[in-house]
Formats: C-alpha cells, structure tokens, sequence
C-alpha cells in the first residue's frame, strides 16, 4: 500500500474528463473501464446531468479519475438546466489534465473530408482553447460495416495537431476498451493514487439510487417527460431488522399531463418503473431494496434556480 501522497516511480494519477455531444457513449465508455454501471446510460440524448466521479485504480500502474460528463450541446430551449449542464462540462474540460473527446464513428464517416463537423467541430475548439491535453475516442465502431470505412476520416484526423492520439472503440462492446486506459495513462503525470485505491467515486449512495430511478423512467417514457423528469430521494435506509435497503423517492415532473403519462392507466406504467429500478438498485447495491415511488408535479421546476439546486443540479457560480 502507497500513502496517498507519496510518489512511486512509474506510478501515474490524474484526472480525465470524458466530453462530447449528448448521446455519444461518454457514461457507457466510463462504466466499461470501470467495469461498474456507474454512470446511467439510455438512448435518450442528455441522460447525464451532473459531473459523475469514477475511479479506476490499475495495480502498480496509477489511477484514472474519470469525470463523466454532461453532453454538450446548443441551448435551443434554453432552460437553466441545460445551461447548468453544458456549463458543468465545460468547466470539466478546464480542471482536468487530460480530456477524453468522445465522438461517433458514423457521423466521422458522414464526411470524411472534414471528420469533425457541426457541435463536434465546436467542442473540438473548446477543449483546444482550454489547452488540455486531448485524445480523441472514436465509438461505436459496432455500428460501421467494416474498420475500412474510418480510413478516410482518420487519415485526415491524424493531421489534426490538437490530438495527441486517436482511438477507435465500442464502449458498449468493450473492443479496445483496455488500450484506451493505457493510452489515458501514460498522458497522466507520475503522482500517488489521489483517493484510497478501493475508492469507485465521491458521491453518496442515495445519488446514485435517484439516478437509477431517473434511469428507469427515461426507459420507460418518450418525447418531452424524459427531459421533465427529476428524482429526488426522500427517505434511504436501511433496516435494521432484515438489512433491506428502504427507499423512498419522488418522481417530480414539470405539468399534470406529464404526471398521468408516468403513473400510467391503472398505475401500470409507474409499476414497470418500479419494479425494473428496484432490480438495477439490488444488483448495484447488492442488498435488497424495498422500493416506494411518488409522482409530483413542481411546475416548470428545470427553470427555477431554487428547485434546480434542490435536485442537485448547481448552476455555475
Ligand atoms: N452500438 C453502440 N452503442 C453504444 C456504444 N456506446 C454507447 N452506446 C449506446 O449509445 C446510447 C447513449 O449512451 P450513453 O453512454 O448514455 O451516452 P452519453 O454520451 O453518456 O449521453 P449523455 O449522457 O446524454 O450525454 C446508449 O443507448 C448506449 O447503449 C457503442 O460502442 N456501440
Ligand atoms: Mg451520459
């Protein structure tokens, strides 16, 4: 065992910031090297609202302390939220040494002349403005029909100075997954573990029982609920009499009609809900969880300073 300051040579620690546009398979790619569902991940653009701290500790080699991150993207509706989120991810961009810039191999194949287009191309300045070492992660490449058709793209890329190097993945299948770490790793500078080598993040258990709930509900509706959605966990504890984890949270959303479509007729959709988190907070927290959820309208809550930094989301400064 190290002290946690002490310098062991060879041994690196560092920061990294997983960023990129909503959708691309930032959480997924953390949880893969973490080898922990950490972070929630849903098809659902803007799944991650708040910086999410994980911790990779490889034996004798250093530690990755991940920071996943919000998507960032264009503020059309211009809600407080989202601008809490993008502003979260870009000041990750600025405290870490190493940024991780994820973007999806089929919208590099789109054009191959010019990889890096639309938000991409924007984020892509932001980090190079910040002046943070960047290695570009190029995922999904499941999604392609062969390996071939990033040749273009990445020739072009490979001319792109702002990269110290690029690196094809499938975060969902785990392909190269390993190579990234140790290309992540020799960009960190030698430093003791900068947590307790078991440490997996810095936030408490009932941060990841909400979000696991919130999880649940964006499966499991479309359209405008998923971004109207917050969970806010009343009650986690457990019982001392059967060790079960008792867990009582409130599915806030912004109207009434929102609230009839989570409920549900009969309560069925809520019921889904339920059941389906409870089996993800048992398999996370390994104990078992007696769940009760409560659906309430807080009108407009994803614009009201005081209900933002009550769920957690805290505008910037
Ligand atoms: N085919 C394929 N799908 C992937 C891969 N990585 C992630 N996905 C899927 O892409 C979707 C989005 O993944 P997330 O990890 O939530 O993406 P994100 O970048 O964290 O998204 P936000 O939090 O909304 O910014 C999910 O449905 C994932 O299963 C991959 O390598 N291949
Ligand atoms: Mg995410």
């Amino acid at each position: 065992m190290m002290g946690e300051s002490e310098s062991v040579k060879g041994y690196r620690a560092g920061f990294v910031s997983l960023v990129g546009r909503p959708n691309v398979g930032k959480s997924t790619l953390m949880n893969a090297m973490l080898g922990v569902r950490l972070s929630i991940a849903t098809p659902k653009p803007q799944t991650t609202r708040n910086r999410i701290l994980g911790v990779r500790t490889v034996e004798d080699r250093g530690q990755l302390v991940f920071l996943d991150t919000p998507g960032i993207h264009r503020i059309r509706r211009g809600r407080r939220l989202n601008r809490a989120m993008v502003d979260e991810a870009v000041r990750a961009i600025r405290e870490t040494e190493v940024c991780a810039f994820v973007v999806e191999a089929k919208s590099l194949v789109q054009r191959p002349g010019q990889p890096l287009w639309g938000e991409d191309a924007d984020i892509a300045e932001q980090i190079a403005a910040a002046g943070v070492t960047c290695i570009l992660v190029v995922n999904k490449v499941d999604q392609l029909r062969g390996r071939a058709q990033l040749l273009p793209a990445l020739a072009a890329l490979g001319e792109d100075s702002r990269f110290i190097a690029i690196v094809p993945v499938s975060a969902l299948k785990g392909d190269n997954v390993g190579h990234l770490e140790g290309v992540l790793l020799d960009q960190l500078p030698e430093a003791g573990p900068l947590f307790p080598e078991d440490t997996l993040t810095d936030r408490a258990e009932r941060f990841f029982a909400a979000e696991m709930i919130r999880e649940q509900v964006l499966l499991q509706t479309d359209r405008e609920v998923p971004y109207s959605v917050a969970v806010e966990v009343e009650l986690f504890s457990e019982n001392p009499r059967d060790g079960a984890l008792e867990i009582q949270a409130l599915i806030h959303v912004e109207r009434e009609s929102q609230k009839g479509i989570v409920i549900g007729r009969g309560g069925q959709r809520l019921k889904a809900i339920g059941t389906a988190a409870r089996a993800r907070l048992e398999a996370f927290f390994g104990q078992h969880v007696r769940l009760e959820l409560l659906v309430r309208v807080q009108a407009d809550w994803a614009d009201r300073p005081q209900d933002l930094s009550r769920f957690g989301y805290e505008e910037a400064p």
